[in-house]
């Protein structure tokens, strides 16, 4: 009928679909897997030291999420990184190799968004997939592409 015709459409992109998107993201993250990390970070312009802890180091990321509000904090032996943003909102980032980035994170098609702006630009797409949570690092005009795997620890 008409009222199920018009009212759902209406209630399922609001109200249902966008907080269960973000719900997939809550909880513990750990890094399983890492490719082209180091080529990508070379991109980036971080150093030789570290990258090596970079590409050494297996975080964990808690994901809380109260809202627009998250906070995304990844823990390591190399260092712990918070990270609270509100969607849609451009905020200065220090990335885990201090370097300064203007970033927006955005939802879209159920993935998060982080973009960087900075002296030299990056996007992370953030993904679920099962118990997976898949991060893919690129860069304007560079032809690779890095794929970091984190998988639910709790
Ligand atoms: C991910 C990808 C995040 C990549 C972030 C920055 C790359 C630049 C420099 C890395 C230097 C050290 C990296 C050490 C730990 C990475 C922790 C990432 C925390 C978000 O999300 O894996």
């Amino acid at each position: 009928s008409c009222f199920v015709g018009c009212l759902v459409p209406f209630r399922t992109t609001t109200f249902l679909i966008s907080p269960k998107m973000a719900e997939a993201y809550k909880g513990k993250w750990k890094l399983t897997d890492s490719t082209n990390f180091d080529e990508y970070m070379k991109k980036l312009g971080v150093g030789f030291i570290t990258r090596k802890a970079g590409n050494t180091v297996k975080p964990v990321v808690t994901i809380i999420i109260d809202g627009d509000n998250w906070d995304m904090t990844s823990v390591s032996t190399f260092k712990t990184i918070p990270c609270k943003f509100t969607l849609n909102q451009e905020f200065d980032e220090t990335t885990p190799d201090g370097r300064h980035v203007k970033t927006t994170f955005r939802l879209e098609d159920g993935k998060l968004i982080q973009e960087q702006k900075g002296e030299v630009d990056s996007t992370m797409v953030r993904e679920i997939k099962g118990d997976k949570m898949i991060v893919t690092c690129t860069i304007p005009g560079w032809d690779g592409v890095c794929t970091r795997t984190y998988t639910k620890i709790g």
